[in-house]
């Protein structure tokens, strides 16, 4: 299977992450990308396919925002990395402001994405190596990885947070369905809920939005992914959350894996976008499910079943150890024949 992958998407580094109330070392970090590649490597960069995929998908006044914030922030006499402190509450009035600690607070949600000097080139070139994967099963390849970082469910149209600043499965899904390559589906197997994917295409129903994540009740993002949201308006139907508890290990996952592989099918689906975490993995140290190494063989191979064009893009995993021993296991299975 092509791998894509760009060694700029290296440049996001941020020092620390706000976590369970207190500092922690960021998660999200370079090494995860060099693990996984050291596994499954060699990898071929990206194309530039430039902004348009982008503002199919993004506000242009956030890709504005995420340009220019790190250099905002230092220019306020701030060090290290930006990150947000003051948030509007829900339904109140919007104001556009200018400062910059607003303007965090109005483009983000959380307080565990902290935007680096590199940032943005790492998070452009991320989105680029989907677009590039794409490219590869638009000419007829099966499928093709992109080992996007930073990641990107839970950024949306206008904002980022979980790690994430700009979408690749949205972006891919939505440059797909441009080409004509739809109906266009989008499984989402992280353990945290894909609530910026969700939110891109909520209105629409040509694109269904299928999930597998822990139960928000319980976990980050907790906000969205509960089991009754299933779109809006015209969207309505074409997005499908299952939630699942802690502890969960194949034996549970797979039902659920099975409903949302009907629902592509009922769905008439002729492209998939994967969203990949191996997050629930059973050793990862934010997660709480309990899959191990051959179960993400296993989930692969049943995907492969569905037997669907498929561009897999890279979301969460933090078991640094075996992270990449687990991607490996992952595409094993998906490039298996069912
Ligand atoms: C990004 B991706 C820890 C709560 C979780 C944020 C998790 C972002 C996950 N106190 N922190 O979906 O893997
Ligand atoms: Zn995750």
């Amino acid at each position: 299977m092509k791998i894509v992958f760009d060694s700029r998407q290296l440049a996001h580094a941020p020092a620390r992450e706000m976590h369970n109330g207190d500092w922690t070392a960021f998660q999200e970090t370079p090494a995860r990308a060099e693990a996984i590649l050291a596994a499954i490597g060699p990898a071929e960069p990206a194309r530039d396919f430039g902004m348009d995929p982008l503002l199919a998908v993004h506000d242009a006044a956030y890709l504005d925002f995420l340009k220019i914030a790190h250099a905002d922030w230092r220019a306020a006499g701030r060090m290290g990395d930006a990150i947000g402190y003051a948030w509007p509450i829900v339904g109140r009035r919007p104001v556009n402001l200018t400062r910059i600690d607003a303007r965090l607070g109005r483009y983000g949600y959380d307080a565990v994405t902290p935007i680096a000097a590199g940032t943005w080139d790492a998070a452009y070139w991320s989105a680029q190596s989907a677009l590039t994967a794409l490219d590869a099963v638009a000419e007829g390849a099966s499928g093709a990885f992109a080992l996007c970082r930073p990641p990107g469910h839970h950024a949306g149209r206008d904002y980022c947070g979980g790690y994430c600043f700009l979408n690749s499965a949205a972006i891919v899904a939505a440059e797909a369905h441009r080409r004509g390559l739809g109906p266009v589906a989008i499984l989402d197997v992280d353990y945290h809920h894909g609530n910026g994917t969700q939110d891109i295409f909520r209105c629409d129903s040509s694109i269904l939005f299928v999930s597998i994540h822990a139960d928000p009740v319980t976990d980050y993002p907790f906000y969205w992914g509960h089991a009754d949201e299933d779109g809006e308006g015209a969207g309505r139907d074409a997005t499908l959350n299952l939630p699942l508890p802690r502890g969960t290990s194949w034996a549970a996952y797979r039902p659920a894996l099975n409903r949302a592989l009907a629902a592509i099918a009922d769905f008439g689906t002729r492209f998939l976008v994967l969203s990949f975490g191996a997050d629930t993995y059973a050793g990862d140290p934010i997660s709480h499910f309990a899959l191990e190494r051959d179960d993400f063989a296993a989930l692969g191979r049943h995907i492969a079943a569905a037997g669907l064009p498929t561009v897999t893009v890279m979301e969460g995993g933090y078991a640094a150890a075996e992270l990449g021993d687990n991607v490996a296991a992952f595409l094993a299975g998906l490039s298996s024949n069912g």
